[in-house]
């Protein structure tokens, strides 16, 4: 008799293995379901090459925006050498250093600590020059051609 109900729990106890490895198994699913989901995603930050349009003025503006997503919502500016350029920068509540821009070239530095817009104004020669945060997480480069 004794026997009969030892066996009787042990099954009992084996029992609930494979139904524990099942639970675990879905919860994996559930969570690579969730994580493939999360990186078929498209990035927050679509990298689109801004064309700066010359103003009746015939100064460029060009619009740099940090992100709260740690990027700039332009990584890519292009504008004609020779004529000035107005960069105008402003940045998300959460950018954290993003708020700072720094331009080395031109000696630009920016600070939109409440979203405000900043503005600079340079005229470039030919070439590339960086943008970026002072530890160089946020990056973009104006192209002048
Ligand atoms: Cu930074």
């Amino acid at each position: 008799m004794n026997k009969i109900i030892v066996h009787q729990k042990m099954r009992r106890g084996n029992g609930m293995l494979p139904m524990l490895g099942l639970v675990v198994i879905g919860l994996l699913v559930v969570m690579f379901m969730a994580g493939s989901a999360a990186s078929t995603r498209p990035p927050a930050v679509q990298p689109v090459a801004q064309v700066a349009l010359p103003a009746a003025s015939g100064v460029q503006e060009v619009y740099v925006k940090a992100l709260n997503t740690g990027r700039y919502d332009n990584e890519e500016l292009r504008v004609t050498a020779g004529q000035p350029v107005r960069l105008h920068f402003s940045a998300e509540d959460y950018a954290g250093c993003g708020k700072v821009l720094i331009m080395r070239d031109f000696g630009v530095t920016l600070i939109s600590r409440n979203g405000e817009d900043q503005v600079a104004e340079f005229t470039p020669s030919p070439g590339r020059y960086e943008y970026a945060c002072s530890m160089r997480m946020f990056r973009g480069m104006l192209y002048a051609e």
